[in-house]
């Protein structure tokens, strides 16, 4: 029975990459073993692209530059168009790839899918609004004004619970922008990367005239992403991941002077005040902490719940979390999948005994085993009351443990809220007006992400995604993220006969 799902999965990657364009000898190439946390079991063996072959492709992309950035940009809006339209044609396929690659359920692995549609989309529209400021200037026949120009080549290290989706954030944006992409994906998930690849050419392939060298990936561990980090001709890295891997990634990339967008670990909050509308509250945390098994980088992980109401709340909560269902993403409804690897495991039970020894009261965060194959880390996502934020709660633990705390002061728990290292996201559930204000406020929230009534996950494309302190600092995404994967020149133009010079400076010869 074991065999058989593992035989299958085999074979379907195959069949799936395949129906793609990938060529099946690159799933046996080389020694990069690739797993399944479905099953555990070892899906395909890549062959590395090791730090000769990664800045090989880094001068493919530099030339692919110098072409890239001459079309105009609502022309390479129209090749992201078609990258739209291709992954709306991939999106079953490439969905259940993300399944069975990152362990996602089949919603949340077409929702991964609808959010690189999406990004698409706003792309497309951003291609004809790359838009500078025209400046008043103080000197009579002058004009002065912002233009936005392509950056150069965007390195992009991706993270395994986003498989697909961060790489067409920064793709989309950074096509449009007029920078071709090397892409170095997560060794845990090189094979969606490969799927993604093939549904480029694809669009390229209909698009007809783009340079080569526009977008590629690169497979490979740490040599492979060191050689994009370090190399000067790659203008943005663009790192999602740990903070411990941004911290080598950041001052890095600043010692060359090159850009960097860090989208790193998140500690994220939710707050529950005495005026919440608790059934909301309760579906909003079960979603933001359980879903995708905690493996988010905007997962809910910490819940300060006012005094009144932590005796109505809680107890639906923890009742919630023993009953929620944990399974196969591939053959059964199971809202929660597996974690990533042992290691995953293993550091969530490291977890769970660190708050136990902090004084906290731990519902479940147990393995489950039933029907589940030896290599896979199925769990029961754990709740876990603790008398204070201390030791483990301060840190991200990347699953499902969500760390629950009483509070009776307003303000102390904005506080406790805000004295983590993470930056990344935040909610509020209130129906109070004053605290939802405050908690937006300047003297809120301290999170790149602060929302009200809703979780802390689950972001739409739409806006700037990205977080404060440890979180990196870096804005993804929507809103006017684009600047990020540009620069900017201003321009002063003189049409008068005069020379006057600025802050009435005279210099007459
Ligand atoms: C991530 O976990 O790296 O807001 C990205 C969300 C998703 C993106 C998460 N839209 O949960």
């Amino acid at each position: 029975m074991k065999d058989a799902i593992e035989m299958d999965l085999k074979a379907e990657v195959r069949s799936i990459l395949g129906g793609l364009g990938v060529e099946a000898s690159v799933l046996d190439a080389g020694d990069m073993a690739s797993f399944s946390p479905v099953t555990g079991q070892q899906i395909a063996s890549l062959a590395q692209d090791d730090a000769e072959a990664t800045r090989t492709a880094i001068g493919r992309a530099a030339d692919a530059f110098r072409i890239w950035r001459n079309v105009p940009a609502p022309r390479r809006g129209e090749l992201v168009r078609l990258l739209g339209e291709e992954l709306r044609a991939a999106k079953g396929d490439l969905g259940r790839l993300v399944s069975i690659e990152a362990g996602k359920s089949p919603s949340e692995g077409a929702g991964e899918v609808q959010e690189m549609i999406d990004i698409c989309d706003f792309a497309v529209g951003l291609s004809r609004q790359l838009y500078g400021l025209t400046i008043a200037t103080e000197r009579p026949g002058h004009r002065m004004m912002e233009t936005w120009h392509p950056l150069g080549v965007v390195g992009v290290i991706s993270a395994f619970n986003f498989p697909v989706a961060v790489w067409c954030w920064n793709t989309a944006l950074a096509l449009v922008c007029g920078n071709p992409v090397v892409w170095k994906p997560s060794e845990k998930t090189p094979l969606t990367a490969l799927a993604c690849q093939a549904i480029v050419k694809r669009a390229l392939a209909r698009f007809g005239d783009a340079p080569d060298g526009l977008s590629q990936v690169v497979i490979g561990g740490r040599e492979t992403g060191e050689a994009l980090v370090d190399d000067p001709r790659v203008a943005l890295v663009s790192a999602t991941g740990s903070t411990r891997m941004g911290r080598q990634v950041g001052p890095k990339v600043a010692a060359r002077f090159g850009r960097s967008i860090l989208e790193l670990g998140g500690n994220n909050a939710g707050i529950v005040c005495p005026s919440a509308d608790l059934d909301m509250a309760l579906r909003a945390i079960a979603f933001g902490a359980m879903g995708t098994a905690g493996q988010r980088c905007t997962t809910m992980r910490r819940l300060f719940v006012h005094d009144s109401i932590y005796d109505q709340l809680v107890p639906g909560l923890i009742k919630a979390y023993g009953s929620v269902s944990v399974g196969n993403p591939l053959t059964t409804q199971a809202l929660v999948g597996p974690l990533v690897d042992r290691q995953a495991f293993e550091g969530m039970q490291a977890a769970i005994e660190a708050a136990k020894a902090e004084g906290g009261i731990v519902h479940g965060g147990t393995q489950v085993t039933d029907a589940a194959p030896e290599a896979a880390y199925y769990v029961k996502p754990a709740l876990i009351e603790m008398p204070a934020q201390a030791g483990p709660v301060l840190e991200e633990t990347f699953a499902p443990i969500l760390y629950v705390m009483r509070y009776s002061n307003f303000d102390d728990v904005i506080e406790q809220h805000n004295a983590v290292g993470a930056g990344l996201s935040s909610s509020i559930f209130t129906t109070d007006l004053r605290e939802s204000e405050r908690f937006l406020s300047a003297a809120g929230s301290d999170c790149g992400i602060a929302n009200v009534n809703i979780g802390t996950s689950g972001a739409e494309i739409g806006g700037a995604f990205g977080g404060e302190k440890e979180t990196g600092g870096g804005r993804e995404s929507g809103s006017d993220a684009w600047k990020a994967y540009m620069r900017r020149a201003t321009n002063t133009i003189n049409y008068s006969r005069a020379l006057p010079l600025a802050q009435g400076v005279v210099f007459d010869i």
